[in-house]
This record gives structure tokens, sequence and C-alpha cells, in this order.
């Protein structure tokens, strides 16, 4: 307000106003002035790189007019604003979805065209913005667009890591981790050098008086860390709401750079302690459903937390409003329990800072959980908290005091389930329960599919159901954006799709794919249908075959499993299961072997870089395709790639190609899984167990357009139970002569294997791969079968695809909206 132009200046500003490019000569001109101006260079020397920062520039300057007259927009309507706090945000790639969403692509493809340039190579140049694990963080990623597809106000806020997820290359069948620089230059952000805010760590707490004269705990010394705003504009799809995305940087407060030591000739001291403050946004954890408990992660989530919330305050604050009405203007989403410690320092504001009553406990926190994996719930030493947040722990223990108090007024005499919900757990050392501080400060607690949201109140959560009620606790099954998983990873597929249900409408609105049902026995748009996607694995075989220098044959079925490497999302049984496949060809005479369906079985995803058994099964894969691939007796028969580095981008290349892809978590283990909605969106069926979204995929598109197999959740304790108790396993016949192959040599040194083996056979097999097996190589003896009919192998894609409405990210962002935000759109 301070900074704002008086009215007689400010003519000269709207009559000057900046508005980007509106067509194709405008598009060339912006290109070409920041070739010239810009990156300094011309056309002598403009090579793919710079067209594609240059055309970056060009969209960017458009985005961000757009984004400043939706956050004036947004602050005129002071309405109430949602603020999605995760410390993953896996955004891919920005300028295709730019294009796509501001409806420029095809301007930007004729003027790239007229300048020398092919579209597709200037996409191809960009880096991925890689702030994210898996799931966890695309799901972030398709929320903000969703998001501002709706015209929400929300901002998104996360931390700007130097360090990305790592670049996995394969060396000699092992996974090698490569740092992912990717800020080298990163049109996409604005630096906000003004916007900056000085957080606290280490240090004591005292009682004293506050300005007010009233008594108060005072948090003081320790160290100062300066977190600088980032701001990166998301786009909504047909509509001008530009929504932010502000990601956190750490730097050495301006006094820490000790200008003492820096003058008495400790240079390098004092460049370290600046160095140390930079650590903490560094680098991204690399682990996906595992939690490690590292110092630095803490400080890294109240660090983020802490400059989070005095952005969100400040700007409360400006409006002017009274606190009171704090919960009417604010809800905050903690996307997994990474952010929990935002309970904690709102609470820290209120009572500390701004001197307000404990109990004026708002309902501003929704908790969304991701996983029921003991390994992946987060605890924190009390010493380390202790240590790092004095005042907080205190804090913590109120909040826990006063919880325990009225669950003992609530059931007197239940010391057992005081025991069991106590934030603090009683072990030694005493640990932080993130999970259940976030139940107890969050108004609504959500899981991510039917499944999994039932599972939480049955096992990990069943005591504070019981003390907190049903109503606490809710489900919002996961989505995904169809404009990137659809629109920019498969235009051809898209168009086709649109000349049928009526224009691109239905990327606003999903459920009108079921138009699609009119058509599925269309023979023309069928094979228009299975066109689409020959073309689409035509592209990946050469994909495969200029980086793997493998030749599959597009005609074959390619079965993909590609996501994250854990034993719960089991790789291992598909690879067992090629292993099986390859023997079963290898005892054939050449007349049956002709017989069988050709495949190529394609694997992609990281391991995390200290998860050992997780880069056994990644080093298996990889020597099983080498003998395989070469096997002349085998030929196009069997093919297994192991494909490099799998990120967001490369799955909009894969994804599309599949004609069969793998969801075969040990029931009762994936939280949803956002990939399977991926795969059948694009006309591929899914081979599954009964977990996560898998179960609601089936119920909408129905069960014969899926291949299910293997256990229920409901029947997992007891196969786990009954393995335990026995002294050794027995093991599906089928399965054991897989292992005898491994342990003969066949795929290599057999040692190497030995734990993969080990677990399944001596230690109880808790994924249960030997329980699982043979139905899963029945279940794909059945897709081999239904591929063969290629006529109605594509009715049950169309099907599929015309049946999927229900799984856009747009519903879900409607369903949080109304049942956990309590918050309306914005009309433009
Ligand atoms: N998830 O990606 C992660 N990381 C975790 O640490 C915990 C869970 C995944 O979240 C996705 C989005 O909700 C789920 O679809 C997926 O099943 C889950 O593993």
């Amino acid at each position: 307000v301070e900074a704002s132009i008086p009215e007689p200046q400010r003519e000269a500003w709207t009559k000057n106003e900046f508005s980007g490019f509106k067509n194709k000569d405008d598009f060339e001109r912006e290109v070409v002035r920041h070739v010239e101006t810009t990156l300094a260079r011309s056309l002598y020397n403009c090579d793919q790189s710079a067209a594609y920062s240059a055309s970056s520039l060009a969209f960017r300057d458009r985005l961000i007019k757009d984004w400043n007259k939706t956050q004036q927009r947004q602050t005129f309507a002071d309405q109430k604003r949602i603020y999605y706090l995760s410390l993953e945000f896996l955004m891919g790639r920005a300028l295709d979805n730019a294009m796509l969403n501001l409806g420029f692509k095809d301007v930007a493809k004729e003027g790239l065209a007229e300048l020398g340039f092919q579209i597709e190579d200037i996409i191809g140049q960009e880096h991925d913005a890689a702030l994210g694990n898996g799931g966890l963080g695309r799901l972030a990623a398709c929320f903000l667009d969703s998001m501002a597809t709706l015209n929400f106000s929300a901002w998104g806020y996360g931390l700007r890591y130097r360090y990305g997820i790592f670049k996995q290359e394969i060396i000699d069948g092992y996974q090698v981790e490569v740092p992912d620089y990717w800020l080298d230059f990163n049109p996409w952000e604005f630096p906000r050098h003004d916007v900056t805010v000085d957080i606290q760590f280490y240090g004591n707490v005292r009682k004293g008086e506050n300005e007010n004269g009233k008594t108060v705990s005072i948090w003081e010394g320790g160290e100062t860390v300066t977190a600088v705003a980032y701001d990166v504009p998301t786009p909504g799809y047909d509509t001008p709401s530009t929504n932010n995305l502000r990601l956190w940087s750490s730097k050495a407060a301006s006094g820490e750079f000790d200008f003492q030591k820096f003058n008495s000739g400790d240079y390098e001291s004092s460049v370290a302690d600046q160095q140390r403050a930079e650590t903490i946004s560094a680098v991204l954890y690399p682990n996906d459903n595992l939690d490690r408990g590292k110092e630095l992660r803490v400080k890294q989530q109240y660090f983020w937390v802490a400059a989070s919330l005095y952005d969100i305050v400040r700007r409360f604050k400006k409006s002017g409003r009274s606190w009171n009405e704090f919960p009417d203007q604010v809800a905050i989403q903690l996307n997994d329990t990474h952010p929990t410690l935002a309970i904690v320092e709102l609470q820290r504001i209120l009572v500390d800072v701004e001197g307000l009553e404990w109990d004026e406990a708002w309902s501003i926190f929704g908790y969304t959980n991701h996983t029921v994996l003991p390994e992946a719930l987060e605890k924190w030493p009390v010493g380390l908290i202790e240590h790092l947040l004095p005042r907080h722990l205190q804090i913590i223990y109120d909040i826990n005091l006063f919880f325990l108090q009225s669950v003992e007024s609530q059931f007197p005499g239940d010391s057992d389930l005081l025991t069991r919900v106590s934030i603090i757990e009683e072990s030694q050392p005493k640990m932080v329960r993130m999970a259940y501080l976030a139940v107890v400060g969050s108004h609504k607690v959500n899981g991510v599919a039917e499944l999994h949201s039932d599972l939480i109140k049955t096992t990990i959560f069943k005591d504070f159901v019981t003390i907190f009620g049903e109503d606490k606790f809710t489900n919002v099954t996961n989505g995904v954006t169809p404009r990137r998983w659809l629109h920019q990873a498969n235009p051809r597929l898209s168009e086709l799709i649109a000349s049928k249900v009526g224009g691109n409408e239905y990327l606003k609105d999903l459920t009108l794919l079921n138009k699609l049902e009119l058509f599925v026995d269309d023979k023309e748009f069928r094979k228009e249908w299975a066109e689409i996607k020959y073309a689409n694995k035509v592209r990946l075989a050469k994909y495969i075959k200029s980086t793997l220098n493998i030749n599959v044959n597009p005609a074959a079925l390619f079965d993909v499993q590609v996501k994250r490497i854990h034993e719960y999302k089991r790789q291992q049984l598909n690879i067992y299961g090629v292993i099986h496949r390859y023997l079963t060809l290898k005892a054939m005479g050449p007349e049956e072997r002709k017989k069988q369906q050709p495949r190529v079985s394609i694997f992609g995803g990281k391991a995390a870089p200290g998860y050992w058994m997780a880069k056994q099964i990644i080093h298996l894969i990889n020597n099983v395709g080498s003998v395989v691939n070469k096997d002349p007796d085998i030929g196009d028969l069997l093919k297994v790639i192991f494909l490099e580095d799998y990120n967001v981008s490369k799955a909009e290349m894969i994804i599309p190609a599949s004609d069969l892809s793998e969801h075969i978590s040990t029931a009762g283990t994936e939280a949803s899984g956002t990939s399977n909605m991926k795969f059948v969106l694009n006309g591929g069926l899914i081979i599954g167990t009964c977990d996560g979204a898998n179960i609601e995929i089936t119920r909408e598109i129905g069960q014969e357009n899926i291949f299910l197999f293997g256990v229920l959740s409901e029947d997992v304790e007891d196969l786990r139970h009954a393995h335990a108790s026995k002294e050794q396993h027995v093991i599906d016949p089928a399965l054991t002569k897989v292992f005898e192959a491994i342990q003969g040599g066949m795929f290599g040194n057999p040692q190497d294997f030995n734990a993969m083996i080990s677990a399944v056979r001596d230690h109880g097999d808790f994924y249960l791969v030997s329980d699982d097996f043979q139905s899963y190589i029945d279940t794909h003896s059945s897709v081999d079968e239904a591929y063969r009919n290629q006529e109605e192998w594509v009715s049950m894609c169309i099907r599929s695809v015309a049946r999927m409405g229900f799984f856009s990210s747009d519903r879900c962002i409607n369903e949080y909206a109304e049942g956990i935000w309590n918050i309306e759109p914005l009309a433009v």
C-alpha cells in the first residue's frame, strides 16, 4: 500500500500496460526480443536451448501478468484462502503446460516453426522440476492445477530445494545416483528478495512480559536463518486464474554473516556459517514411504512451516480483521505429517506473540494421511525437539496434557488407552508421534482412497475414532489432472476424444467422457483409437532403441510397471513372473512358441539410495534383461526393459504407450496409487490387486475391464501369522522353479539375490509374494488371451476411459473445498 502510485500518475501506467503476445507474430517478436536482449544472443547462435529459454520467457511474461491480476482480484475479494502445505511438489515441465493451459500451443508451434524450430524439440529441452519423490508430490502438483482451474484462491507452500530428486543412472545393472542440479536456468520462478522471514532455532525459553504487560513465554537466543520467497506462477486451464506456489530458500541471516570473523581474517568460518544456513533447503530427502528421522529434515520442516505461517498471518493481518475471523479467512491443508509443526507454531504465534488465550483453538487445519506403513510414520526424539525448538516442545506437552485430560474425563480409568493415544511415546528415547499430533490438532483427517480411509480408522487411528467420533475421519479419493495426463501427454487421443464428446469441455468436466460409450462399437473409431495407441508405442520403441539400443516390436503387448521401487509395490513379483514366462517359453518347442503372445516388460523407478533391497530388485531386473533380450530362442516373444531415471516427463511418454500396467502391491499397503488412474485414462488396462484406488477404478469401469488377482486385505494379517508360525515357509512350486533358476546362476551371481529369495523363503514372506504368485501368473495368461482379440481389447479400453470421469483431481478439490476447507471459488 505504501508504495502505490498516486492517482494522477496512474494513467501513464495503464496506457503502457504490457499485455504479452496475442498471436503468432507477437509471439515471434517476443521470442526474438528475449533471444537478443535477455539472452544476449542472435539468429547466428540461437540453438534449441536458447529457443527454449526465450519461448519460456515469453510465456512467463504472460503468466506473471495473469498472476498479478489474480492476486489483485483475490486480495480485493478478501475471501477465505486455502493454503496447501507440502514438502514436495513434483511439477515436471512447465512450458508445455503453460502453452496448453493458456491455449497458445498452436500459436507457439507455428511461430517456432517460422523461426526454424520444431516445438517438440523445444519442449524437450526443459529440465523437470523434480521437487518430489513420487505419488505424494505429484498429487500436490495435480492439486495446484485443479485449484487454479476451478478458480480457488489457493497458495501452495513448499521448499525450494537446490537439489531435487537425484538423477538415476544404471551402470552394469546397478542404480547410481547423480545430483540433480536444476536451477542453472529456471525461468519459472520469481525471486522475491524483499519477501523474507527470519527463522529461529535452538536457544531457550523464559517467562517475561510482552508489550501489553502480559506474562508470556519468551523464546530467545539460538541461531537465525533467513527464508527467502521464490514464487512460481501456476496457471489454470482455460481461465485467467494463475495461483502462486511459494517456495522458501534458506540463506544466512544478514546479522549472521559474521563480519567480525570476516574482518579478522577468519573468512573460511564466516563462509562456513553461510553454507550451514543454505544447507537447510539444499536437498530433498530421497525417501518414499520411509521416515529416517534425520535432524536436518526436522529443521527443514520447521523452517518451511514457520516461514509459511508468518506469511499467512502477515497477509491476514493486512486485512485488518480481528483474530476471531481467522478461521473464516484461512484453511490450511497438511499434506502428510511433514508440516505438523504448523499446528504448534500457530499456537506459539497466537499465545506467545499475539497474547491470545490458549483455548481459542480454531478449526484451521486439515490433515491428509498417505500411508499406513509403520516405517513411514514420522516420530521425532523428544530430546531433539527440545534442543532445536524448546518452546515448541513445551507447547506439544501442553497440547498432549489437555488432550489426555479430556480423554481421561471421557473414559475414566482407562490408563491403557491414555498410553496408546499419548502424543508422546514412552519409549527409550521418548518420541513425539507426529501423526497423533496431526490428528489431535486438525478438524478433519482424510485418507486418499476408500479402502485406505477405512484402514486408518481400524488400524493406526482406531482409538482416535473412539475418542473423536467417526465424523472427524473422512475419505477423499485421489485424482489426477486430465490436462497434463491426457491433453498434454497424449494429444492425439485427447483430440480424438474431443471430436466425440463435444470438444475440449471434457477437460474441465471429466464426467463428459461417458459420451464415449456410444462409440464403443464404432469400427472406424476403434481403428483410430488403436492407431493412436500404436503410434505412442512406436515413439516409446524409438526411445528404447535410442537409449538402450534394444529393438522392441511395437506390435507386442507393452506391459509397464513404473513407480518408486519398493518391496510393498512388489516389482519383485513382476520380475519373478517375467522369469517364469521366460522359463516357460524356453521349455516349449518352436511350433508352440510361435503361438505365444509377444511381450515387452517395461520397468522404471528409483530406489531410495539407502534402500538396499530395492537396489537388488533393480539389479535383478537388469540382469534378467541382459539374458532374455539376447536369447535367440526368444526373439520378439519377450523383452525386458529397465528405463533409466523415471520422472514426470518420461511418464508423459511412457503412460500413453502402455497396453497393460501393473499395480500389484500387497493388499492394504498402497494407500491409493495415482498412476493407475493415468494409465486407464490413456487407454491401457490394469493388472492389479484389490488395493488402494484399484478397487474404486474397478467399481467405476466394471470388473470385466480389469485383471484383478491376489489375496484380499482382510486376509493379509492371518497369512502373515501363518507364515511366522512355520519353521520353513512352503513356497509356490512355480516360484520355486524361478528361485532355482536364479540360484543356478542363470542371471548372474546368485549371491546377489540371496536376500531377495530369503525374504520369501526364510523371513516370513511379509509381502506375500508366494501366496499371490500362482494367481498372478494365471491372470497374466488371461491377459494374453484377451489381447489376442484386438477388437474386444480396444472396446474394453474405450469403455474404461468412458467411465473414468470420477478420477479427475477437480473432483477431489471440490470435495476438499466443500467437506474440509469450507471455501467457495472466486468468480473471474
Ligand atoms: N505416498 O508418495 C508417497 N510417499 C509417502 O511417503 C507416503 C505415501 C503415496 O501418496 C500417494 C498420494 O496420496 C498415494 O497415491 C500412494 O498410494 C502413496 O504411496
